[in-house]
């Protein structure tokens, strides 16, 4: 059992030349050397080990898939697909590890990375190759998610539950973790007491469904507080009837248009301030569980707004 790094395939899709130079879809936008990257990170580990339904391995190339065909605004960013990090079997830690390595080492040329997991064990990878790269650096988590996934690790370690425990272990003194749209049914007691032990901050799904502002507020806290904000989006934070192709789905969920302010608010922060988002990544997408490809969709939709805006 190992991890690799696969390369990247070329982008392919519709071409529209009959309407001219402004008929771009993202495909096109592909390019070596840009300032925007995309990562895969092909694993079914994390979720195996937490008891979820296994699947999140295929996620990185079917929202690629979904992304290639979408329009591109004017002005959208050019990105460079580098490659995807595919763990077989249990290889984890070492999947992690490569995955690290791989967005540590993509800063400069690339100033915002996009990762395309996987399960939530894709954010202890995501997070340990920005804190390589910016040791120094304050570093604030915004999870949209509907768990807290700072559960202890257990006898069978590390997986798609454990990240926000493994990543406070890091550097528990600067640990700022914020977690959107969360459900009350979906997180036990010791875990929202083991949250406000450590100061995370919160926002439940019932309250952001009902005004959007209190989740703003935290954004703008985080944002002052960091020097760098890292944004992770558990596709499970949405309805299971907008998002089924999940491993853990909730019963309730927050709405797509709400996320979806949350995230614009995010990037409003960061057209502010140049450089202060460098990482975002998606996980937790189950394209065997999904149902006409609408959890891809929505995922691919996201993925196009942190990648090229
Ligand atoms: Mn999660």
């Amino acid at each position: 059992m190992s991890a690799s790094l696969l390369a990247a395939t070329a982008w392919t899709g519709r071409t529209d030349p009959e309407d001219g130079l402004h008929a771009l879809r993202l495909h096109q936008l592909e390019t070596e050397g840009a300032k925007r990257g995309l990562i895969g990170f092909a694993c079914d580990a994390g979720v195996a080990r937490n008891k979820g339904r296994v699947g999140a391995k295929e996620a990185p190339q079917v929202i690629r898939s979904a992304m290639a065909n979408l329009a591109a605004p004017i002005q959208a960013h050019r990105f460079t697909d580098l490659g995807t990090v595919t763990v077989d079997g249990d290889a984890l830690e070492q999947g992690q590890a490569m995955l690290a390595d791989l967005v540590a080492r993509s800063f400069d040329p690339a100033e915002r990375l996009v990762v395309l997991g996987g399960g939530h064990e894709t954010a202890l990878g995501s997070y340990s190759g920005l804190r390589q790269a910016r040791p120094q650096s304050r570093i604030g988590i915004i999870n949209l998610d509907a768990h807290l996934d700072l559960r202890a690790m257990g006898s069978a370690g590390a997986s798609s539950g454990t990240p926000f425990f493994q990543i406070r272990d890091l550097d528990p003194e600067r640990f700022d973790y914020l977690c959107l749209g969360l459900a009350q049914e979906a997180n036990t007691q010791a875990l929202v007491q083991r949250a406000s032990d450590w100061g995370v901050r919160t926002v439940y799904d019932r309250d952001m469904e009902r005004d959007v502002s209190a989740a703003k507020s935290e954004i703008d806290g985080i944002f002052a507080r960091n020097d760098l904000v890292y944004l992770t989006i558990d596709i499970d934070v949405l309805p299971h009837f907008v998002a089924p192709g999940v491993s853990a789905p909730a019963a309730r969920g927050v709405s797509l248009s709400k996320i979806e302010a949350v995230v614009d608010h995010i990037l409003d922060h960061a057209a502010e301030s140049p450089g202060k988002l460098p990482l975002a990544d998606i996980v937790e997408v189950c394209p065997r569980l999904d149902q006409d490809n609408a959890t891809a969709r929505v995922a691919a939709y996201l993925a196009r707004k942190l990648l090229i805006s």
